[in-house]
């Protein structure tokens, strides 16, 4: 297979070239190509065969001990004026980005295959859809790109028609973190990666393309590219809503898309749509929908259990692919709180000694087509996508931020959004459990400068009347000694029901400077073991420690300098204001 597309053609000739490959393969997508890559894969060692009876089609790939995460700190965003990427990225110029990535890329590829993946982020037959072709030396990342994007012939024949992809290249180099690079060119719709083979920095349809080349993208044609779930939830009258949530990394986006409702809760059903990105656009009545750009999961395993997470552990029962985990003496996929099993040999192939850690790496984690969850939605493949009620931001937060609570419009959504804290999670190399801003969960994906993408969420607000309500959650409140106060995982759903109480006027709340909270008896408690004081430091604020919080909001905004929209800034002193007149 070749292209009849001068340009992409020209592209593979002049990467073939610089990197020297034994071998260019186009990739069709087929399942008999994913068969044979596996075959190749099993043979020279890079995937190892789990138990095929308990767990069909299933593999393990272990990757280098050095190579478990994102790297935000080798991440660069490359714009001719430093000022358009902003302080939330790292920057170089596109000249220099080139020079210093290309110098690794030399040759990188000797005596490895070459591989052409053409993809389809989005619907293959949607306009919100947008294309990519990724060039990597890796079968592996060939193989979780299939169930992860539509990729092969049908989003080349897309890419020829539309003339125009986003440029990919990967390779894994040597793997050597000190010659490690994820580069992006949002002007040129490019990007360059090498030195990695992990999930984020190296399947590049995802947080390469669909978030940070994508926002960028979103900025001059009006849409919005987030790290965000989108999950319908269907009443026992049959009333289904759209939500869609905005949470860092491994904060339980998944878990949330796929959420299980309890028995308290019957006759209540979710449908998943997506569990990391959203596009969103405005349709031509000005309400805004959504599609997922992606076609399958790249989750979090550690935690999954039949108690918190019975769809995704059944989900990853067959055809998946686990990265990370560690394996029972049976050969079957073994990790912290799975319950049940116990495991032989660890995450790094070494036989397994609780002195050293944990069995499977806490980032460890599955890739699964989304048609193998039991709550997947047909509407995934809606050209035009579902249509939003509710937008959801939050964070992972031991204190300070309550269970819930409302913005009292879209501009204080907006700020609610540029506020979000969350502690560090593994899914990035550095420290775990420090609290940083991280604005609508975009810090390491916005590709560009925050003051300019915050003014372009307000300007949605001149565009449409109909704009969705903005929510903030915190799961993950703790008392002093540590102990959640809220169950989360299914219980979760109750949330949502007052989410979409609000937004269709049903229920009351109390109006705090912050936002309305809920009322007492606002949420459903039915059934669930929780004491008076939990509930009520859930449902309240304290406003000494808001005042402190609205400071430093004001403080972090501030530092984006004179970029930073007006409208944002008296927002934030507006609330402030409010904070103020509370003793
Ligand atoms: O970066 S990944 O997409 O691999 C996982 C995450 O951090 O959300
Ligand atoms: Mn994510």
């Amino acid at each position: 297979m070749t292209t009849k597309l001068d340009a992409l053609q020209q592209w593979v000739d002049e990467v073939a070239a610089l990197t020297q490959p034994k071998a260019v393969q186009w990739c069709s997508g087929s399942d008999a190509e994913y068969d044979q890559l596996v075959e190749m894969m099993l043979a020279d060692g890079t995937l190892t065969k789990l138990n095929d009876d308990s767990y069909p089609n299933c593999y393990l790939h272990l990757s280098d001990p050095s190579d478990v995460a994102r790297v935000e700190h080798l991440t660069y965003v490359c714009t001719s004026d430093q000022e358009d990427a902003g302080p939330n990225n790292n920057w170089m110029a596109p000249d220099e980005g080139h020079n210093k990535v290309d110098a690794l890329f030399k040759g990188a590829m000797r005596g490895r295959t070459m591989y052409v993946i053409p993809y389809c982020m989005g619907p293959i037959d949607s306009p919100f859809s947008r294309c990519g072709v990724e060039i990597t030396d890796s079968a592996y990342v060939v193989a979780n790109m299939k169930m992860m994007t539509r990729m092969g012939s049908a989003a080349l024949e897309r890419i020829e028609r539309e003339g125009s992809f986003v440029k990919g290249l990967h390779s894994v180099g040597d793997l050597d973190p000190e010659r490690r690079l994820i580069m992006h060119f949002p002007e040129e719709l490019s990007i360059k990666s090498i030195g990695s083979g992990y999930g984020g920095n190296a399947l590049l349809g995802k947080k390469c393309h669909a978030l940070r080349i994508a926002s960028y993208q979103a900025r001059t044609e009006g849409w919005l590219a987030e790290h965000m779930l989108i999950v319908g939830v269907e009443s026992p009258a049959g009333e289904v809503h759209y939500i869609a949530c905005a949470l860092p990394s491994a904060c339980g986006k998944t878990n949330l898309a796929m959420l299980i409702p309890p028995p308290s809760q019957p006759g209540w059903k979710i449908w998943t749509l997506g569990d990391d990105i959203a596009w969103l656009h405005l349709d031509a009545s000005g309400q805004l929908r959504a599609i997922n750009p992606e076609s399958g999961y790249f989750g979090v395993v550690p935690g999954t259990n039949a108690k918190t997470n019975k769809n995704a552990f059944e989900m990853i029962t067959r055809d998946a692919i686990y990265t990370n985990v560690a394996r029972t003496e049976d050969n079957e996929p073994w990790w912290e709180d799975k319950k049940v099993g116990t495991p032989a040999i660890d995450w790094q192939g070494r036989k397994y000694d609780p002195a050293t850690g944990p069995a499977a790496h806490p980032n460890s984690r599955f890739t699964v087509a989304a048609t193998n969850n039991p709550s997947y939605s047909e509407l995934a493949e809606a050209a035009e996508g579902v249509p939003i009620s509710a937008i959801v931001f939050g964070g992972r937060r031991k204190e300070l931020a309550p269970l819930v609570y409302e913005s009292r419009d879209w501009k204080h959504g907006v700020l609610v959004g540029a506020g979000v804290a969350s502690e560090t999670t593994a899914a990035n190399v550095g420290e775990v459990g420090v609290v940083r801003r991280d604005p609508m969960a975009m810090k390491p994906f916005c590709g560009y400068n925050f003051a300019d993408y915050w003014a372009h969420w307000l300007s949605f607000a001149d565009r449409s009347d109909k704009l969705p309500k903005i929510f903030h959650v915190n799961w993950f409140r703790q008392d002093e000694n540590g102990k959640f106060l809220w169950p989360g995982f299914g219980e979760n759903l109750r949330v949502l029901r007052w989410i979409i109480d609000r937004c269709e006027g049903r229920v009351d709340a109390v109006e705090t400077p912050i936002g309305y909270l809920p009322a007492a008896g606002g949420i459903d408690t039915n059934d669930l073991d929780i004491s008076d004081a939990a509930l009520k430091a859930l449902t309240s604020i304290d406003n000494t420690q808001w005042k402190a919080e609205m400071a430093s909001i004001g403080e972090y905004i501030e530092s984006y300098g004179e970029r930073l929209p007006d409208a944002l800034r008296e927002e934030q002193q507006r609330v402030a204001r409010e904070l103020d007149k509370v003793s």
